[in-house]
């Protein structure tokens, strides 16, 4: 599908794509690398959708060359990867897996002989099992040891990449892995759920303490799950419940990450299920950081009671998640309007289809205009003043969509898993043109 030179002319801006660790890597039990919560999670029968697993998944670690290649016939500019904890520090604490770390090392430097800005994020979802054991992000010490973490990963390669992330959505974290329990670890609490958040957000501050403890000069922030929280109706209750939502939802880690501080009417609906917080830990939490990460899929729509969606057309992703560009704009203009953030990266912007192989092609129009549609939506933010400075699609590779296991595509190139072999789809020939005539404009 041809580039549409009808979008807005250049500006410095980063283009690139982003996965995790867990979801793309497999050898799951190679090198020294400790298991984490999403092995175990895995292998409780029925947690994930087609009973699959990390194991193997896109056998990155064993094609990380060929992947390298990949991103740089793309044209990609940055790309976004997290580490996993397991790998580097198999127990979550203590000794270190030097094969682990040299790992990292060789994507590091891969991506830097290849003219990809490497942007790092530490955890995206998988803690060491032997940590969880221990009482996993409900337990205050695990805030400690994943600023310890930090550290480690900081000193060894915070001299060669472009950003560290602390935590990808921790809000998702907490209220999937600790309330409705479809994610690691599993657990239904609300109570827990809350205090998982505080822990979350007291380590990813002792964390950007402890990278500058070490020297670490980088840019550093945080990556967050974001909505444009709408009521299903103008009813006062689901007026009252949007409101709600984005308390929980949006307001609850930015007034914590940006002014130290709960929101004092989720406190109120939370009572006795609020966390505790002890001392000065929140001047911890908004330890100053450089930028904000958002991750943007769909818009959050709010009802007070349980109700069928109405008969407006919806256009949805194969995730059933409705399609709303518009909503990431308004997003933008309104976090730029009621917080004072650093500069903001889309992290993560993308859709699952139905893709299939055909005649060796995948032809993901859906996909494309999800991505041409949110691009611009983010340069109409742009405009209007939001310091927006690069975007990600999600993903780079089709992979391991959590508790959907394999059955969901999000990749720009897609994966035939029986022999690993990578196809570039319309969506990825398109992003590559798109990012070659956005340099040539800047040139
Ligand atoms: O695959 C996930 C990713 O790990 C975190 N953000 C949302 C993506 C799509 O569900």
């Amino acid at each position: 599908m041809p580039y549409d030179a009808s979008l807005p002319p250049a500006r410095p801006f980063l283009w690139g794509a982003a996965t995790s660790a867990y979801q793309i890597e497999g050898a799951a039990a190679e090198d020294g690398r400790g298991p984490s919560i999403w092995d175990t999670f895995c292998r409780i029968p029925g947690a994930i959708a087609d009973a699959s697993s990390g194991d193997i998944a896109c056998d990155h670690y064993h094609r990380l060359d060929s992947d390298l290649d990949l991103m740089r016939g793309l044209g990609l500019q940055a790309y976004r990867f997290s580490v996993s904890w397991s790998r580097v520090q198999p127990a979550g604490a203590g000794a270190v897996n030097p094969p682990g770390l040299g790992f990292y090392d060789r994507l590091v430097d891969g991506l830097l002989e290849r003219a990809i800005a490497p942007y790092l994020t530490l955890y995206h979802w998988d803690l060491p099992q032997a940590l969880q054991d221990r009482g996993g992000w409900g337990a205050r010490d695990t805030a400690l040891r994943f600023a310890d973490y930090a550290a480690l990963v900081g000193r060894r390669l915070g001299d060669r990449v472009a950003s560290i992330a602390t935590h990808n959505e921790p809000g998702v974290v907490a209220e999937l892995g600790h309330q409705t329990g479809v994610h690691a670890p599993g657990l239904r609490e609300r109570r827990l759920a809350m205090q998982v958040t505080h822990h979350l957000l007291l380590g990813h501050g002792l964390a950007v303490q402890a990278l500058r403890a070490v020297g670490t000069r980088l840019p550093l922030g945080i990556v967050l799950s974001a909505a444009a929280v709408h009521p299903a109706t103008g009813d006062a209750a689901d007026v009252a419940q949007a409101r709600l939502e984005d308390g929980l939802r949006v307001r609850w880690t930015l007034d914590a990450l940006m002014h130290g501080r709960y929101p004092a009417d989720v406190l109120e609906h939370l009572g006795a299920d609020a966390p505790s917080v002890r001392g000065d830990e929140l001047d911890s939490v908004r330890a100053p950081i450089d930028f904000i990460g958002l991750n943007y899929y769909t818009r959050t729509l709010a009802s007070a009671k349980p109700r069928r969606l109405g008969p407006a057309p919806r256009v949805v992703t194969d995730m059933g998640w409705e399609v709303v560009p518009q909503g990431l704009t308004e997003l933008l203009l309104r976090l730029h309007r009621d917080y004072r953030l650093p500069p903001i990266y889309i992290t993560e912007c993308g859709a699952a289809c139905r893709d299939r192989l055909d005649d060796g092609r995948v032809h993901d129009a859906q996909r494309v205009d999800f991505i041409r549609q949110h691009i611009a939506a983010v340069e109409r933010a742009v405009d209007a003043g939001v310091d927006v400075r690069g975007f990600f699609v999600w993903s780079l590779l089709d992979n391991f969509e959590w508790a959907h296991g394999y059955s969901k595509r999000f990749g720009l190139v897609y994966v035939d898993y029986p022999t690993q072999r990578r196809v570039l789809k319309d969506s990825a020939l398109w992003y590559r043109e798109f990012i070659a005539s956005r340099q040539q404009q800047r040139a």
